[in-house]
């Protein structure tokens, strides 16, 4: 069956809650194979929000990337999710990182997701659960990727994912 990663991210409300609030959500579509530990970590792009809660799962689903898409938009919705700042606080954020090895564009659906490689809030609980994983746009591992990344953003574990899923 594919295997995709999902990144998922909270900076508004109880956000541990949210983050494993979408994890059971994406329970009833999706098989859960692996979640990273929760992460705190410091915003990105604008810099003058909450802290965010980060986390990257593996899954695996026969949904086709658009049709995931959807199912997490209406996650997101479900959840409590109201769209107003691009790239401002929220509820709960659940992009797909990687579909396979998939290099789709699809409208708004770009896989891999194009900032995944730049940010250290997406890397280090990838790197985690799949070191290994090979970015097919850049083919380069996510431990090479983690190696040579600028982005000096603080990223904080803050437990292991049992304690949380
Ligand atoms: N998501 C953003 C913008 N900035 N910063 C952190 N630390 N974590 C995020 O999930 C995040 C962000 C837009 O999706
Ligand atoms: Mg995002
Ligand atoms: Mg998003």
């Amino acid at each position: 069956m594919p295997s995709a990663f999902i990144g998922i991210g909270s900076n508004l409300g109880d956000r541990i809650r949210n983050c494993r609030n979408a994890i059971h959500a994406i329970k009833d579509i999706a098989g859960i194979k692996s979640v990273s530990s929760m992460y705190e970590t410091e915003p990105v792009g604008i810099e003058d929000q909450p802290e965010f809660i980060n986390c990257v799962i593996r899954i695996e689903t026969n949904l086709t990337p658009t049709d995931l898409l959807t199912k997490l938009l209406g996650i997101e919705e479900d959840l409590g999710r109201a769209r107003s700042v691009i790239g401002g606080p929220r509820i709960i954020d659940l992009d797909i990182l990687f579909y396979e090895d998939r290099v789709l564009e699809y409208g708004n659906l770009i896989i891999p997701h194009p900032r995944a490689h730049l940010r250290r809030f997406v890397l280090e609980p990838l790197n985690e659960i799949d070191p290994n994983l090979v970015h097919p746009r850049l083919n380069a591992s996510v431990s090479k990727l983690l190696n040579e990344l600028e982005d000096e953003k603080i990223v904080k574990k803050i437990g292991e994912f049992s304690t949380y899923y």
